[in-house]
């Protein structure tokens, strides 16, 4: 079965190494020291100034939305995973959908523009797949507008854009790093500022708000992540670039078939250099793609179309608003298996499946 992903499992005795020190140590969680380490390691890996590592790519957006205050409309795209819109709701403020860029599939700046009121607070962009959003327009409209910037950046570790880590941007960004993504602690996720005060306010939150055993500096919850996620992360940031290696290698191969396809591959965004955290396809059809997909799966080859339906169509919780281009993309994409052990065979036996579909 070729599933469109599969965790990355590090050698298990460098995992059960980090296990017997817990042991030794009787120290499961809050704050322990393979949590210091792991958070020190990846910003010592990435660059970064400051991170918070967390429970999960959920609470990084929700403690990002409450840590900032943010209270009234916040404008986001609806081409992402179910968590960006949840989470706003979540944190009883409101979302406003803007269309996403046909070719990048990020939110468009020209659109955020378009949606903006008085009662505007933020705009929450995801760097979907991996890829940019166009940082550099939308900071430049939060400027003009006195609105905070969040990115969802769950499916972004190791892209950078101009030379510096995706995660650096924003007032806020979060992460994942969830099972299914390319370098995970098993759950967890994280946020990321350049903004002291706001770091030192976040750390409070995702501690119950605790200043002391017996003081509270804020309203908070409980986000930590715990010994045994740090020692997964720990563990696999020695693996991190023959992981991006591998990937890259793997899309290098895959479009060596794209001139072939009735489909396109969505442009990586100006300034970007990706990190190939998923392989995305555009069909000229839906009706081309649900064929492709039937096959597949009559193959036991297991692509996933994310992100399908548009968010702007499909919650309960929020009116249903016309987003035609997300809409149109979103019946039309998929993603392809995509992980570190894939093969060529199973790049080859993928592809040939959808050219004979397409073919026939
Ligand atoms: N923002 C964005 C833009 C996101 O994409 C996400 C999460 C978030 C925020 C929130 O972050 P977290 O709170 O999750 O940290 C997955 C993930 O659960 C989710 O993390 C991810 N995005 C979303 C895009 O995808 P599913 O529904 O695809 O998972 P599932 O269980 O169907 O697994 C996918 C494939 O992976 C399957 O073919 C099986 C395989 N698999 C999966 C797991 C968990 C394995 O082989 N082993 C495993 O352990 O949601």
């Amino acid at each position: 079965m070729i599933l469109v992903t599969k965790p990355f499992l590090p050698p298990r005795e460098e995992y059960e190494q980090y296990i017997k020190g817990i042991w030794e140590r009787e120290w499961l969680t809050n704050n322990g020291p393979l949590v210091n380490d792991f958070e020190l390691s990846l910003k010592r890996y990435l660059q970064v100034k400051h991170l918070l590592f967390l429970s999960n790519g959920t609470i990084a957006l929700q403690l990002a939305i409450k840590a900032l205050e943010l209270k009234g409309e916040i404008i986001t795209t609806p081409f992402s995973y179910v968590a960006t819109t949840s989470s706003i709701v979540w944190e009883g403020c409101t979302p406003v959908f803007a269309d996403i860029d046909p070719q990048t599939l990020t939110i468009d700046p020209a659109g955020i523009e378009a949606a903006i009121t008085p009662n505007t607070v933020a705009i929450l962009a995801t760097h979907v797949y991996g890829n940019a959003c166009n940082i550099s327009a939308i900071d430049d409209i939060a400027q003009r507008h006195n609105l905070k910037v969040i990115y969802d950046a769950a499916h972004g570790f190791g892209t950078r854009y101009k030379g510096r880590s995706v995660f650096e941007y924003g007032d806020v960004s979060t992460t994942s790093f969830h099972a299914t993504k390319l370098f995970h602690t098993i759950e967890g996720g994280a946020v990321f500022t350049r903004d002291a005060e706001l770091l030192k306010k976040m750390a409070f939150m995702r501690n119950f708000g605790h200043n002391g055993p017996e003081a509270f500096a804020e309203l908070g919850i409980n986000g930590k992540s715990c010994e045994f996620h740090a020692a997964m992360g720990l563990v696999n940031l020695r693996y991190i670039e023959e992981i991006l290696k591998k990937r890259k290698e793997a899309a290098a191969h895959y479009d060596t078939y794209l001139q072939y396809l009735k489909a396109f591959k969505p442009a990586i965004t100006p300034g970007t250099d990706y990190n190939y955290a998923y392989y995305p396809l555009v069909f000229e059809s839906e009706e081309l793609l649900l064929r492709c997909i039937k096959t597949l799966n009559n193959n036991n080859v297991f692509p996933r179309r994310y992100f399908y339906p548009a968010l702007s169509n499909i919650l309960p919780y929020v009116s249903k608003v016309s987003m035609p281009v997300t809409e149109d993309i979103a019946r039309r994409v998929i993603c392809l298996p995509m992980y570190y052990s894939l093969g060529k065979e199973e790049i080859d036996l993928t592809m040939r499946l959808i050219l004979r579909v397409q073919n026939n």
